[in-house]
């Protein structure tokens, strides 16, 4: 997964803005962009959110697949 902080949360559009570390998946370096996101994920979201993600091109569109806080995981 991928590390991320977040600073926009749009519930409208369906999108919320991540300042991401590196994204293999997506072929990314870090970065601050746009996701778009189902609703159920950005009901779960606030600005300032530190979390870890998966994300996908689906659509075409870079989104988020599955969105965990970044401090639900045991420490390693
Ligand atoms: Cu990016």
């Amino acid at each position: 997964m991928t590390d991320g902080e977040v600073e926009q949360v749009d519930k409208e559009r369906g999108e919320v803005v991540l300042k991401h570390g590196d994204l293999p998946s997506l072929g990314m370096p870090p970065m601050t962009m746009a996701f778009n996101a189902s609703k159920q994920v950005l009901e779960r979201l606030s600005v300032g959110d530190k979390v870890r993600f998966y994300a996908e091109i689906v659509k075409g569109e870079p989104t988020l697949t599955h969105v965990e806080p970044a401090g639900e995981r045991a420490p390693r």
